[in-house]
């Protein structure tokens, strides 16, 4: 069995969750078109096991550690969506950079995914720079290949080759999950073999209440313009299985009171909205009816603030 953790990393907006998601054929990391949307590192799990489980049941990871041996024949992919790397204006933007640029020493392989060449910002250069720094394995990943014609493909292709940072280069588009199974081929090769981390039908570790707030949040964003979504946290206040229904209460925070009223919009319809396409989403990852209700609530300059951050979970410890 393969396996290893593989880092994704890149400027914000390039596509890195969309790209994990694609891989996994599953929703776990949210994605907007607004820059800065992925918060916390994100983990995803990609099993594929090429051998029928040893006769005598389901195989058994615990026992498997034990005796390697017994393993079955495939790969394991820890996948880590990192916020994107960017020049921090707050507390949350540097927690959101430093948590990106940590995962480079954490790794056994690192994604760096660009959108553009090189010169077309400082950004990218800034993280080629960091990169260059670590002796992880770097595959590198041009995403968003169409809205790009060829010679431009080309052209961030041999760029970035001429740099000698990168083991490989693919081209993908993340949102038609174009080339993404060239992509895992290619990160199994710098795979070594290694013990199962997680049961093979596992896809994330995270808690269902913070996949839950993370959908509350990606609806409030997609709703919003300009500054308003950088202020945005979601917070689970109650969470109740009765019987065939989940009853969730949540907290949307902004920073000013103008933004309240932009959240709620005309007679509540905005936050209506978000209430339902949240709700409809939940309800697909719970398979249950769900019955959530939303309050905004404004607490200003949170995201300076270490006590609101590490309460939204944006901070190790306090
Ligand atoms: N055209 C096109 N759009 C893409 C592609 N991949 C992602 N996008 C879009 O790019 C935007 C950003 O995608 P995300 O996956 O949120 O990007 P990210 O790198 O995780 O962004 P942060 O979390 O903010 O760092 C979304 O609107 C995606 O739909 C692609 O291959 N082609
Ligand atoms: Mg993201």
């Amino acid at each position: 069995m393969k396996t290893g953790f593989v880092g994704i990393v890149g400027r914000p907006n390039v596509g890195k969750s969309t790209l994990m998601n694609a891989i996994l054929g599953e929703k776990i990391a949210i994605a907007t078109d607004k820059p800065q949307t992925t918060r916390n590192t994100i983990r995803g799990i990609y099993t594929r096991l090429d051998e029928a489980a040893p006769a005598g049941g389901q195989p058994d990871v615990q026992k498997q550690g034990q005796q390697p041996g017994t393993q079955p024949a495939g790969v394991q992919m820890v996948f880590i969506d990192t916020p994107g790397i960017h020049k921090p204006h707050s507390k949350l933007g540097s927690y959101m950079t430093e948590t990106a640029v940590r995962t480079f020493k954490e790794v056994d392989v690192l994604l760096f995914l660009v959108d553009s060449a090189i010169d077309q910002g400082t950004g990218d250069k800034y993280i080629l720079e960091l990169l260059k720094e670590v002796k992880t394995p770097k595959l590198l990943v041009i995403n968003k290949i169409d809205r790009m014609e060829p010679e431009e493909f080309r052209r961030i292709y041999d760029e970035y080759e001429a740099t000698g940072v990168f083991a490989a280069i693919f081209g993908t588009c993340a949102t038609e999950g174009k080339n993404v199974d060239k992509l895992v081929a290619g990160i199994e090769n710098f795979l070594a073999e290694g013990p199962m981390y997680f049961p093979p039908e596992m896809i994330t570790d995270h808690p269902v209440r913070f996949i839950v707030s993370e959908i509350i949040r990606e609806k409030t964003l997609l709703y919003l313009q300009d500054e308003v979504p950088h202020g945005i946290a979601v917070e689970i206040e109650s969470y109740r299985e009765e019987g065939e229904l989940t009853r969730i209460g949540a907290v949307i925070y902004c920073e000013r009171k103008s933004h309240k009223g932009i959240i709620i919009g005309k007679q509540g319809k905005k936050l209506k909205g978000i209430g339902k396409s949240a709700r409809l989403e939940i309800e697909a990852l719970l398979g249950m009816r769900v019955y959530l209700e939303l309050w905004v609530k404004v607490k200003e300059n949170w995201r300076d603030s270490d006590f609101a951050l590490a309460n939204f979970g944006y901070k190790d410890q306090l």
